[in-house]
């Protein structure tokens, strides 16, 4: 389907609920309110420098991190509209060790995790942070969700997308059709297409990766990008290097642009020892966006992200992720 650009965020989410005449309209509402959301973030974000809310909150994640202002306001925004949206049975956040249940009597039939603010250790340095989130139907049949309905493999996700919050606000959304780009309007209040039908070049040039870890990473994995920098007219090699330590921020440029975006195992720090990011709800959404604009990604052993079960809510993996033909080389040097 052409998309013309200019169309409102909302109006192409009912074109694509037409796609399905068995539609509900639930993920279309549900979606809805999740922008709804995203905006009043974003707001937020962009007042932080002014409204002096710049710095630590002198709380503690269960991440043992330090909890930015921004993150807690970003995660109590989500949790206190999507509770009472009337779509979801359960949800998940980064920022709360447990499930969060829904206001009872507003159950729906869908199941919501969430990153409410990735990246906030750059909030105070003006980098672009972004909210990051995954989509599923739930499993159980009614009443209260539980963490059984989180628990899903990417490839079951109905919807997922990010909004980075950067030198403008853009929200990337995928339903399984596509990936779209959407521009805020700060005037209008309104997300306008502005990147339709997003598709990833097969293959880049550039690398997104702390070198700093290399010492800690798989031999194979220090083989791989040891060669990426190396001489190789054919493969136009060496890479060009591009990390700003924000995943939605690298992700997002890789995206548009190509690249090979990688956080692999920390073999000598043992709570990194899966990876540093989180798969509910960094990876498996991040993947089914790379997917649906042509790319791929996968672990640092060569396995599909979408194809892991999650075992727990706070789960980390291993991430590659980006354009096709590099992530290809990459799967075959893991899996020698
Ligand atoms: P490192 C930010 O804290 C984050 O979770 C991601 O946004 C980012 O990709 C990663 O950590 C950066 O980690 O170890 O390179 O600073």
């Amino acid at each position: 389907m052409r998309r013309p650009l200019g169309l409102t965020v909302s109006r192409h989410i009912l074109d694509s609920q037409r796609l399905h005449p068995d539609a509900s309209g639930e993920l279309s509402g549900l979606l809805n309110e999740l922008i709804v959301v995203c905006k009043t973030i974003s707001a937020e974000v962009n007042m932080a420098g002014l409204a002096a809310i710049i710095g630590l909150s002198g709380k503690k994640n269960v991440q043992d991190e330090e909890v930015q202002k921004l993150d807690e306001f970003a995660h109590l925004t989500l949790v206190n509209r999507m509770a009472r949206c009337g779509y979801l049975c359960v949800m998940s956040s980064e920022e709360e060790e447990e499930v969060i249940e829904v206001e009872p009597n507003f159950e729906g039939n869908y199941v919501l995790a969430f990153d409410p603010l990735d990246g906030s250790s750059n909030i105070d340095v003006n980098v672009s942070i972004g909210s990051i989130f995954s989509i599923h139907k739930r499993r159980s049949t009614s009443g209260p969700g539980s963490s059984a309905d989180l628990l899903q493999p990417g490839h079951a996700q109905v919807a997922a997308g990010y909004v980075l919050y950067g030198s403008s606000t853009m929200l990337v959304l995928t339903t399984g059709d596509g990936v779209h780009g959407f521009t805020l309007d700060p005037n209008v209040g309104e997300f306008y297409l502005s990147h339709a039908n997003i598709k990833v070049p097969e293959r880049s040039t550039y690398l997104s990766i702390n070198e700093g870890n290399k010492q800690s990473w798989l031999p194979q994995v220090q083989a791989f990008f040891e060669m990426l920098t190396q001489q190789d007219e054919e493969k136009q090699r060496p890479y060009s290097s591009r990390y700003i330590g924000s995943l939605v921020a690298d992700f997002h440029r890789n995206l548009l642009s190509g690249g090979l975006f990688a956080y692999p195992r920390n073999t000598k720090d043992p709570e990194l020892f899966q990876g540093k990011l989180r798969l509910l709800y960094e990876a498996a959404p991040l993947a089914m966006i790379i997917e649906q604009a042509g790319g791929r990604a996968i672990t640092d052993d060569g396995r599909n992200i979408l194809d892991i079960e999650p075992e727990s809510l706070h789960q980390r993996v291993p991430l590659i992720i980006g354009s096709k033909l590099d992530v290809d080389d990459a799967e075959e040097y893991f899996t020698r």
